[in-house]
């Protein structure tokens, strides 16, 4: 039945229907659905086959446009219950989170960020195309612990590795743990600039972030 209905989201957000992507998250929902399992299990296909036939050529900008809101607006009923469902007792310290100088991806940055803050971290997400700058000031004003990097095009990933180099500059780099993710970003990336770790995915970056605050 839950397979049935996760189906039917992805087949909604490839189809362009985010009416329905809403309806069905909120019926999948209703039904006990873990929000998590309608995130990995739904939405996350969908955008991910929607990418691949915009990489082949099949669908254009707006199919990806049509898809982002479709997913957004079934975030906005899922986040709440994201964060109801785990409410860490303590904080676990101070995380700033955004998506890179030249990048507007959102969704994966601010599910991050939404796990986080679930798990007992405050967060300050400065949302996208954030400037070095930001960061930098941003984690100086804060004190936070963790600093979060997204990155979604190959393109961006570099400004990853110039924000790490700002806060050597700024002499702060020994304070803050780096980390970095988004679909182009890997292990060995993270390693090549010198960030404290990354994470495949939201579960990964909540791991990731209590292992680097522990
Ligand atoms: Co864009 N886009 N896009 N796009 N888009 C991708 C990323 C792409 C892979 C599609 C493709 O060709 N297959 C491709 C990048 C190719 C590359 O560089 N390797 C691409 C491109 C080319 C572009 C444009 C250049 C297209 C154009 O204009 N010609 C353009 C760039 C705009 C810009 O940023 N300057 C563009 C624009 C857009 C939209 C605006 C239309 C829209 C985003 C809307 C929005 O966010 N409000 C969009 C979308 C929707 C996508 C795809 C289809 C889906 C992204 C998404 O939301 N996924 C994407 C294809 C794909 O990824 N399959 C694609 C769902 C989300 C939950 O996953 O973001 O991966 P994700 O986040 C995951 C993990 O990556 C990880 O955890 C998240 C949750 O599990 N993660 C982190 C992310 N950040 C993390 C940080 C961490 C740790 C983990 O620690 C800090």
């Amino acid at each position: 039945m839950s397979n049935d209905l996760f189906k039917q989201i992805t087949d909604s957000l490839v189809d362009g229907e985010p009416d329905k992507t809403v309806e069905l998250t909120r019926l999948a929902l209703e039904a006990g659905e873990e929000p998590l399992s309608i995130i990995n299990e739904g939405l996350v296909p969908g955008m991910d086959i929607v990418g691949e036939r915009f990489q082949t050529g099949e669908y254009f900008l707006p199919h990806l446009i049509v898809a982002a809101s479709g997913m957004k607006q079934a975030m906005a009923l899922l986040e709440p219950e994201l964060s109801a469902r785990e409410q860490a007792v303590e904080s676990l310290g101070t995380v700033v989170i955004g998506t890179v100088k030249g990048d507007i991806h959102e969704i994966g940055k601010t599910l991050v960020g939404t796990m986080l803050s679930a798990h007992g971290f405050q967060v300050h997400d400065l949302g996208v195309d954030v400037a070095t700058e930001e960061f930098v000031a941003k984690v100086k004003e804060t004190g936070a612990a963790v600093l979060g990097l997204s990155a979604l095009l190959t393109t961006t990933m570099t400004f990853q590795r110039e924000v790490i180099e700002a806060l050597v500059e700024a002499g702060i780099r020994h304070r803050v743990k780096v980390m970095v993710g988004g679909a182009p970003v890997s292990q060995e990336w993270s390693d090549t600039i010198g960030a404290d770790g990354f994470a495949e995915d939201a579960v990964g970056a909540v791991e990731l972030a209590k292992s680097l605050v522990a």
